[in-house]
């Protein structure tokens, strides 16, 4: 029996990354270094701290963690100037249509998310009143592959991590679920998320029989 379903946001239910990257790229330029759209795929799923070091990384850059500090907070800024226009056009595919069937179907629902935007997306993209939980970047202590994030959102919504099914576009975020002992449904590349229960290219391919199987 399925009780919960815990979606992760960046990648699942809108795509944030091609904001992201131009934050990032803007910041790299500024730094000299080169960072292309292939770089970035590393950043997904990924906390904004060590997206900033794998960006270091790549231009050979060591730094102090004060003006470390200073660039994340720029990137940030840039990067919610961006957010702050989204729209609810902006909702990938049968995301909505899916987050619906679940309610019908009395199937709790939260939000899993390593960002600390996310409250300003979802209520962007006017999402917000469809969670029953919603844990984010500025809930939790350990990144993904962790659990904790799913963990904390089974936990809010009182329900057995074994009936929680998460939704995740990321492979750290996949071994997360199946370390907190849930199932998991990859969005995106069966190459790359082989360990998933179930590999959808997105929401719009979910319906509730397909979960009912997992
Ligand atoms: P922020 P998710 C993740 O969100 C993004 O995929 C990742 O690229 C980003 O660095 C991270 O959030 C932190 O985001 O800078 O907004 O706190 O996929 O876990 O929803
Ligand atoms: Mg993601």
């Amino acid at each position: 029996m399925i009780e919960a379903c815990i979606f992760d946001l960046d990648g699942v239910i809108v795509d944030t990354a091609r904001y992201h990257y131009i934050a990032w790229k803007e910041l790299a330029d500024e730094l000299g270094i080169e960072f292309t759209e292939k770089d970035n795929e590393r950043l997904k799923g990924v906390s904004r701290m060590r997206s900033l070091d794998i960006l270091l990384e790549i231009g050979g850059l060591t730094l102090p963690p004060q003006k470390k500090e200073e660039l994340a907070q720029k990137k940030n800024e840039n990067y919610r100037s961006y957010i702050l226009k989204m729209t609810p056009e902006e909702i990938l595919p049968g995301a909505l249509k899916f987050i619906r069937e679940l309610k019908n179907n009395d199937i709790l629902i939260a939000l899993g998310s390593a960002s600390k935007n996310a409250m300003t997306i979802l209520d962007r993209l006017e999402l917000t009143p469809w969670f029953d939980a919603i844990i984010d970047g500025t809930k939790v202590t350990a990144a993904k592959p962790d659990p904790e994030v799913f963990l904390k959102g089974a936990e809010a919504l009182n329900a057995n991590p074994a009936n929680c099914v998460v939704f995740e576009d990321a492979e750290a975020g996949v071994e997360a679920a199946l370390r907190g002992g849930m199932k998991c449904v990859g969005i995106g590349s069966p190459k790359t998320l082989s360990k998933a229960h179930l590999v959808v290219s997105g929401l719009h391919e979910m319906n509730i029989t397909k979960l009912s199987q997992l």
